[in-house]
């Protein structure tokens, strides 16, 4: 077979495995074959086992199939039963034969990979004159338990995006953990700017599968659409517009709320359920609060959002949570992540890396110190408070930007200066008062609000944040001026109330409460 190495198609890349825990007892040839029927467009023969003459063997029957589909077979580490068989190239690991002594034996047509996990193997690589990359690995998997580091989908951004910086045109696949509910996502986030990823290399998806064809069918289908959840147009160059720009589109969201009435599914704490639930009704929602994963199959086709709030995070709860979670993705349904005290214990800090690579957040909304332990920052929290700020006003801005960019989401950073950024558009928002903060469940019910204008506005997520921000804010400036609130007993109730008459003077057409906005 003839390749031109600039042509071949990466888009769904599969790796073998001949380990009965994968494979069974059919036979591989026939299980690839099943897979180049769906659509398989490389297939790398792995086995890490068997004896030279099996590998040999099983190459070449691997080679007479590959060939019938016109797609390459390239081989794990072993140049020289690539060599033996006459196939395409080798795939080969930081561990395995150097690329340049794998590029003199087998000649500058066959098509060599690596594997890489930072951006110094990556540009190596690059340097090497590797022709793709295999990135990884991206999210933990039983298919191969010494991998040498998990790097999510944020570490596959990075290495694109130094790739571009170099200008490199090198293609690359991810590996890792990826299948049919992870591969969208996969390649939704990890994508830069300037540069995406060429498919993605599964082996369980596939080999494992009962129906190898149908898997590799599905599997290619997805890569090549958007998840539920993209947006398709994200305003890009787009400079920061002030807040009076937007009176007209906040107003248009609140109206529909109350229009539509769109279910706000709560898994929330303890201590705010009551709250949440009257603070959903004031803005004319519709608060269902289910903390039951299994439900949330059903409540997901019903139009709402999902709000996760893992104030009381227990084992059980993590596990609704990753349910609810990939339910709502399914449907597109949008998902607000309140990763409450998340700096606070290494049991939240680690519920917060699970509940990240379980699925995609529409908007991530918390304190300083609960969104810098999402992004990755170390810090030590004391209980679910944010503590004494240790950033500059820029430094938040920029952490924000960088937090959405990376997850392709929406960011809130809550403070006495909020901040809001879809990483091209940022934000600040200063309403707000100082009786929040001495009220309990003032932020968690924020999270309950953006889901509302999420659920009635999912083309532009940062809009549908900014209007709840600014609705919930407002109306707590202006609870606080009340004269029969005397404290944070009365503003509570006072609170619920300004939430709804805002809510109501809107749909009546009086925006004047908007003139606050700052
Ligand atoms: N290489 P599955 S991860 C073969 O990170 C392999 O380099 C990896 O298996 C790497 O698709 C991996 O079943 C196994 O998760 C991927
Ligand atoms: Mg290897």
């Amino acid at each position: 077979m003839d390749v031109d190495q600039r042509s071949v198609d990466y888009s769904l890349y599969l790796v073998t495995d001949s380990s009965p825990a994968t494979l069974g007892a059919r036979d591989l040839v026939e299980v690839v074959e099943a897979a180049l029927q769906g659509g398989v467009t490389v297939v790398q023969y792995r086995d890490k086992t068997n004896d030279t003459g099996v590998l040999v063997s099983t190459a070449k029957r691997l080679h007479e199939v590959t060939r019938k589909y016109n797609v390459p077979l390239l081989i794990n580490d072993r140049v020289d039963v690539a060599l033996a068989v006459g196939c395409e190239g080798v795939h080969i690991g930081q561990d395995d034969i150097d690329l340049g002594s794998a590029r003199k034996i087998l000649g500058k047509d066959a098509i060599i990979g690596v594997t890489v996990s930072s951006i110094v193997e990556a540009e190596a690589a690059c340097d090497g004159g590797a022709d793709y990359l295999g990135i990884g690995t991206v999210f933990a998997t039983p298919t191969k338990t010494n991998t040498k580091e998990i790097i999510g989908t944020a570490g596959v951004k990075t290495i694109l995006r130094a790739l571009a910086a170099k200008g490199s045109n090198v293609r690359t696949v991810c590996i890792g953990g990826i299948n049919a509910s992870t591969v969208q996502r996969v390649i939704y986030q990890s994508s830069d700017a300037s540069k995406n990823l060429d498919g993605v290399a599964v082996v369980s998806a596939i080999i494992a599968a009962q129906d190898p064809k149908q898997a590799a069918q599905d599997l290619l289908q997805l890569v090549h659409s958007p998840p539920p959840y993209a947006i398709s147009s994200i305003v890009t160059g787009q400079k920061p517009t002030s807040v009076d720009d937007l009176v007209s589109d906040v107003c248009d969201i609140i109206q529909t709320v109350s229009a539509e009435n769109p279910l706000s599914h709560n898994m929330t704490n303890l201590v705010v359920q009551n709250f949440s639930a009257n603070v959903a009704l004031a803005f004319g929602g519709s608060p269902i609060m289910a903390n039951y994963g299994e439900e949330a199959r059903d409540l997901a086709k019903l139009g709402g959002a999902l709000v996760i709030n893992m104030g009381t995070v227990t084992p059980d709860g993590l596990q609704n949570y990753a349910k609810a979670l990939s339910a709502y993705n399914v449907e597109g349904g949008p998902v607000v992540f309140d990763p409450v005290g998340a700096g606070a214990t290494s049991v939240r800090r680690s519920a917060v890396k699970t509940l990240m690579a379980a699925g995609y957040f529409d908007v991530i909304k918390g304190n300083e110190g609960e969104i810098k332990t999402v992004y990755g920052t170390v810090v030590q929290q004391r209980g679910v408070d944010s503590g004494a700020s240790t950033s500059s006003d820029l430094e938040k801005a920029r952490l924000v930007r960088d937090l959405a960019e990376r997850e392709r989401n929406v960011v809130l950073m809550t403070g006495p200066t909020d901040f809001v950024s879809d990483g091209t558009r940022t934000y600040t928002v200063k309403n707000g008062h100082k009786l929040l903060e001495e009220i309990t469940g003032s932020g968690c019910v924020l999270g309950t609000a953006i889901s509302l204008m999420l659920a009635v506005c999912r083309g532009d997520k940062l809009l549908a944040t900014l209007s709840a921000m600014l609705h919930f804010e407002i109306a707590a400036e202006i609870a606080a001026e009340r004269e029969d609130v005397k404290g944070p007993g009365t503003f509570v109730p006072a609170l619920i109330d300004e939430i709804y008459n805002i809510q109501k003077a809107t749909n009546g057409g009086d925006y004047n409460w908007l003139k606050r906005a700052r």
